[in-house]
This record gives structure tokens, C-alpha cells and sequence, in this order.
């Protein structure tokens, strides 16, 4: 079902992870990550709960939540897994290689639960090795998201950056794909042609409200940024502060899902 819309990607890709997440959102039939920006495990749970039917991934803030704990983390973990789902912790991480690879133990345990992660290369290519070997020390294995772009007004990824992001991360085969610009289709484009089909373009600043957002977030149609060469769209208030989430979703996997038949047609 996979290779019946992602076609030559699903037949050619190298990546486990790319491929296990081609396989979920065909069954979902969704492109649609959540970002579960709630600050308390019960509002996560019931989110997951209303929810988990239209997403293929999750998205997390391990560190945002107010009465975290790692036996409730492990509940909420193995709750994505039965809902079929890649997790997905939004560390942001930008130290050299050996200390990214500590922060993927301490408190929050990010290797151990984590299928994806997202990093700057702002410190050198030796970070992707690092959460690596951070899974590695687990037994497990991960996919890297390189941030090529970002979603808010104002960030300081230049063009110049992208491409050299880019082509470092392509030929990695620890990274799992590029974080591009959700809000902006023109930017994504371009991306698109830089980073080739091999690997993932995930996208964050995409709201079916388009504008600006809070505090400089910007936002862009789900649609177009699909179209424009996403292969998953990362929403967050968009399903979590709607009055019906369950609805939302259900909306935003649709229009995420015709999107990518009539890219890929
Ligand atoms: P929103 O509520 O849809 O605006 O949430 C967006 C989420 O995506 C939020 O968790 C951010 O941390 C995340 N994000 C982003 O908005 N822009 C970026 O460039 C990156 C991540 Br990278």
C-alpha cells in the first residue's frame, strides 16, 4: 500500500524509519505529525486518545511537562506505539558529537523511547554521529531531522546555511531528512530540489488558518506545503487548541493525504 502512493521513493529508500513511516501513513492514510504540546500527562494522554487514529507521527517536548514522570513517560510511549505511531522528540540538539550523545540518556532517556529526533548542524557533522551512537548504546535505532530551515520570522538559517546542511546531511545516512519551512512554499521548493527524493522533508509553521502565529510563528496551507514537497506535516495548535482535535485531525489528514496523491500522480 506504501509503494502504491509513495512509489519510487518507498522502492528505493535505504532508511527503516523512512520506510516505517511511509508504511503508517499509508495505513492512516494522514502525513499529519502531531506536535502534543500539552504540559501535563493527562492532557497528553487524552490527546493521544482523540487523536491517534489521523496521525502517523508524535511529536514531543519531553522537557515542557510540568508533572513529568519516567513511569508515566513509558505508559504515554507504549500508548503511541499501540496507536501505531513514530516518536518524535523535537530536542533541537546542537552540542559536539559526545556530549549529544549523553544528552540522549540523563533524566529523560531520549534514546530509549525516541524513533526520531532533530538537531541543528550548527556544530559540525559530528552531532548525527553522536545521536547515533546515543541510540546505539540502547540497542536502538533513530533517524536524525536536520534542521534546514525554520518556521518563525526572523531565524537566522540563511540560505547559504541551508544548502550547507544539506549537503552534509544528504549524504548521511543517519539523517533522516531536512526540518524545511512549512510557511513559506516558495522556500520548500527550493529545498525540495536541493535535497532530491531520497531523503524526508518534514514541516513545521502549517495551520489550515494561514498567517502569523504567536510570538513569530508563521503559518502556512498544509496543501500547498505538501505540494511544495513535504512529506509530513507538523501541527500543533492547530489540532490541540481546536475545539474539536479529533475533527481537526481528521481535516488536516485529509487534506495532508490528497495533497501528496495529487503531488505524487
Ligand atoms: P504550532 O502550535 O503548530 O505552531 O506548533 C509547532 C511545533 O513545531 C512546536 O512544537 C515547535 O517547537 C515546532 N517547530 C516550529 O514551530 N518551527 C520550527 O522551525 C521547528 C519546530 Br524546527
Amino acid at each position: 500500500m506504501a509503494s502504491e502512493v509513495w512509489g519510487a521513493r518507498w522502492l528505493n529508500s535505504t532508511s527503516e524509519i523512512a520506510r516505517k513511516y511511509m508504511e503508517v501513513s499509508a495505513r492512516k492514510q494522514s502525513l499529519v505529525c502531531l506536535a502534543a504540546d500539552r504540559n501535563t500527562m493527562s492532557g497528553l494522554f487524552e490527546l493521544l486518545e482523540e487523536v491517534g487514529p489521523y496521525i502517523a507521527a508524535l511529536k514531543t517536548h519531553v522537557d515542557l511537562v510540568d508533572d513529568w514522570s519516567a513511569e508515566k513517560w513509558k505508559d504515554f510511549c507504549t500508548a503511541a506505539k499501540e496507536a501505531d505511531l513514530l516518536i518524535f522528540e523535537d530536542r533541537k540538539f546542537a552540542d559536539i558529537g559526545k556530549i549529544s550523545r549523553s544528552q540522549m540518556a540523563g533524566i529523560y532517556d531520549i534514546r530509549s523511547w525516541s524513533d526520531l529526533v532533530t538537531s541543528h548542524l550548527i556544530s559540525g557533522p559530528d552531532v548525527v554521529d553522536g545521536l547515533q551512537a546515543g541510540w546505539g548504546d540502547v540497542g536502538r535505532v533513530g533517524g536524525v531531522l536536520l534542521l534546514a530551515q525554520m518556521s518563525s520570522r526572523g531565524n537566522l538559517l540563511s540560505p547559504e546555511y541551508t544548502d550547507q546542511v544539506v549537503t552534509k546531511g544528504r549524504e548521511h545516512p543517519g539523517v533522516f531528512g531536512f526540518i524545511g519551512n512549512g510557511s513559506r512554499p516558495e522556500e520548500l521548493s527550493e529545498l525540495r530540489k536541493k535535497v532530491g527524493q531520497e531523503k524526508m522533508i518534514w514541516t513545521p509553521g502549517v495551520n489550515l488558518a494561514v498567517g502569523d502565529g504567536e510570538m513569530g510563528q508563521r503559518y502556512g496551507d498544509p496543501r500547498e506545503a505538501v505540494l511544495a514537497g513535504s512529506d509530513c506535516i507538523i501541527v500543533g495548535s492547530g489540532i490541540h487548541r481546536s475545539k474539536n482535535p479529533r475533527a481537526s485531525a481528521k481535516s488536516y489528514a485529509e487534506v495532508s493525504w490528497n495533497a501528496l496523491i495529487e503531488r505524487e500522480s
